[in-house]
Order: structure tokens, then C-alpha cells, then sequence
């Protein structure tokens, strides 16, 4: 297992890699070039100036989030191939720079949905909280530029100001869409880009939907242990992965993400893990609310010893990182992505980490 941290990279986020570097037991960081739209090419002389950067901070740079999908791709519009062809070329590039797992999701729209980036807990920690009430029924081009307003100055993953210009156009295009529509756009472009990430030696890891139901009527098809075994089917290649994170699936309390790390890792088909827990302050239902927990078992509503256990129980030799930090010790950053409690979070997965593998009479 190699611990990483995501990275947002230079003038995208307020953690300098030297703090990064810090932190015990964080081998890598999982950067982006931020700047660069969904769609295009990334150059290969900015991935190598990134890598350059990163490894002079004796971090290692294995691990891409996000390369994003553009969205003709997801709504399957005619120029999709030349946006798959450009996908290619990245996966190509980065491939040349050693990059051995490309994380993506297939999200319409947007990615991650929260209704509050700064909800203040009893400890007074903010945390990103989730109440489906604001989320059904509420014009989503006004939400959008609400969280903008509340997020410290950054965009988040997926709300971009000039993608919120487009809003309105694309909530038309997917209006009617239905699921298999999305899940044979999604087979399109798998079957495309599997086998180039394959001669690139690249792993291909989609992010599930966070949460892992629909948002605003927009559809969401990666979402549980069904879609997620319909999804490996797809494509029959290692190459063809998840990036399994806990607290997205987690939203779900019908997901069991023990069971779920078992089969698909015990496959190989997990490259990559987000490991973090998610608070449910409400039976699930009609209405739903939760909230990105700290990471500890005790705290939240996942069995993180349980989750840890499953990953040591398959020898999981992928890539782990902590997920949605809290804003702690007047810290104020990119929402969701707070230093402190992400660190806080390495360590205590690497302290389960030790107590399995040595559970086992391994080494940690
Ligand atoms: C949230 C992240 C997601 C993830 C993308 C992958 O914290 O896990 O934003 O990076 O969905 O494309």
C-alpha cells in the first residue's frame, strides 16, 4: 500500500508540497493540472515540469486526479471522438512521465454535491454537509453560484466558473436521458481509452458518484456494487478500475464497502482508494442529510478498522489517501480539502494499516 495526498497543484492550492512532505508516511502526491479544460491535451512538457516539481520535494507523482471527461463525451454528441482522441493523447503523456493510475469520473454535470462547504460542528470543526432538501427543487444555476460565493475564493472540482455559464445548456441536453443511455456513452468511451491506457501502462480508476444517487434530476450510474461490477464488465482489463471511495459509496448505508473492497480488490480492479468516513444524521429516505465525518471509526458512521481490514485482508498494493478534511485550527482552505484533519486522517489509517499487516505477521 503507498499512502498519498491530492495536490491541486502550484497557484490551484493553498498547501505548499513542503508541508505535504511533512507528513509521516506520505510517499506521493495525486496532482492535476487544474488550469487546463476538460477536453484538451495536456501537454506533455507540463506534465513533466509538475513531476519535476513534485520529485524535487522527494514526493513521487504515480497518481493523476482528475483527468476530466469532457461532457460530449458523457452526453455521446458527435464530437466526442475528437474529445476521446485528445483524452488518448493525455493518457499517452502522462504515461511517458510514469504515471501508473488516471483517476476519472462519469458524472453529469457536476461532481461532488454538498448543500453547505462550512458547516460547524460541536467541536466547532467545519465539515461539508449534505441535506437532499436544498438539493430537490432548487434552480441549480443559483445553487451553483452560491457554493462559488462560499468556497474561500477556490472553484470546486467540477464548478468552475465558466463551466456555471454553461449550466443551463447542459442541464437541457441530459433532461430525458435515460440510464442506459449514459451507461452505453460510458462503454463507448471505455472501450476507446481502455486499450490505450493499457499500452501506456495506465490504470484507469472511475470515482463513484458522490453522493451515489441522483442530484438536481441528473442521472448518476456509478453508485453501488451492482453498477460497479456492470462497470468492470464493460471492459475486460485491469486497466478498467475503481477508484473506491469510501465516503461517496459510504453516503449509502445499504453500501457495505467491506464487501465491496473484498470483491473488486480481490479482482485487482482497485488501483486506487479514497479511504474516509461519512456521518448519517438522518435515516435514509426521503430526506437525507449527512455530513464528511473525521476519519475515525468512533466518529462517524463507517467502520474504518473494518474498511482497512479489507484492504490488508487482499495484500492491497494500490494507492490509499485520506479524503474531505475538516477546517480545524483556524485553517481556512479549498472546502473539503483542509491540511490538518487530512493529515490527522494518514495517520490514523496508517496506524490501522501497522496493527493489520503485523495482525498478520507482516510488515507494515
Ligand atoms: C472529491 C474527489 C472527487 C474526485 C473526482 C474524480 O473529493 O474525490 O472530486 O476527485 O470525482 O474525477
Amino acid at each position: 500500500m503507498k499512502m498519498v495526498f491530492r495536490w491541486f497543484g502550484e497557484g490551484f492550492d493553498p498547501v505548499p508540497l513542503e508541508y505535504i512532505r511533512q507528513i509521516p508516511g506520505v510517499s506521493g502526491v495525486v496532482p492535476m493540472l487544474s488550469d487546463i479544460p476538460a477536453g484538451d491535451v495536456w501537454p506533455l512538457e507540463r506534465i513533466l515540469a509538475m513531476k519535476r516539481r513534485v520529485e524535487a520535494h522527494g514526493l513521487a507523482m504515480e497518481v493523476i486526479e482528475s483527468v476530466n471527461v469532457h461532457e460530449d463525451i458523457k452526453l455521446g454528441l458527435p464530437d466526442r471522438d475528437q474529445y476521446i482522441s485528445n483524452y488518448i493523447a493525455t493518457l499517452e503523456n502522462l504515461g511517458k512521465a510514469g504515471v501508473k493510475v488516471v483517476c476519472y469520473n462519469f458524472m453529469p454535470v457536476f461532481d461532488w454535491v454538498r448543500t453547505d462547504l462550512s458547516h460547524t460542528l460541536d467541536d466547532g470543526s467545519k465539515v461539508l454537509y449534505y441535506d437532499s432538501a436544498f438539493v430537490d427543487g432548487v434552480d441549480p444555476e443559483a445553487f451553483a453560484k452560491r457554493f462559488n460565493a462560499g468556497s474561500n475564493g477556490f472553484s470546486l472540482p467540477g464548478w468552475e466558473p465558466e463551466r456555471l455559464e454553461t449550466l443551463r445548456r447542459l442541464f437541457e441536453q441530459y433532461k430525458g436521458m435515460p440510464e442506459e443511455e449514459l451507461w452505453r456513452n460510458l462503454e463507448y468511451f471505455l472501450k476507446a481509452v481502455i486499450p490505450a491506457a493499457e499500452r501506456a501502462g495506465i490504470k484507469m480508476a472511475i470515482h463513484p458518484d458522490d453522493p451515489p444517487w441522483s442530484v438536481f434530476g441528473l442521472l448518476r450510474i456509478i453508485k453501488n456494487e451492482e453498477s460497479l461490477e456492470r462497470l468492470v464488465g464493460l471492459v475486460n482489463s485491469p486497466s478498467n478500475g475503481i477508484a473506491l471511495c469510501s465516503g461517496a459509496l459510504g453516503a449509502d448505508a445499504r453500501n457495505d464497502i467491506p464487501s465491496i473492497v473484498r470483491r473488486f480488490g480481490g479482482m485487482g480492479r482497485i488501483p486506487f482508494a479514497h479511504v474516509r468516513n461519512v456521518m448519517h444524521t438522518s435515516g435514509q429516505g426521503s430526506h437525507t442529510t449527512f455530513y464528511d465525518a473525521q476519519h475515525l471509526s468512533s466518529m462517524g458512521s463507517l467502520d474504518m478498522y473494518e474498511i482497512m481490514r479489507a484492504y490488508s485482508d487482499i495484500d492491497f498494493e494500490g494507492y490509499i489517501r485520506p479524503d474531505h478534511g475538516r477546517m480545524i485550527w483556524g485553517e481556512s482552505g479549498r472546502p473539503g480539502y483542509g491540511f490538518y484533519d487530512r493529515a490527522l486522517g494518514v495517520s490514523y489509517l496508517l496506524g490501522l494499516w501497522e496493527a493489520l499487516r503485523k495482525g498478520k505477521g507482516m510488515r507494515a
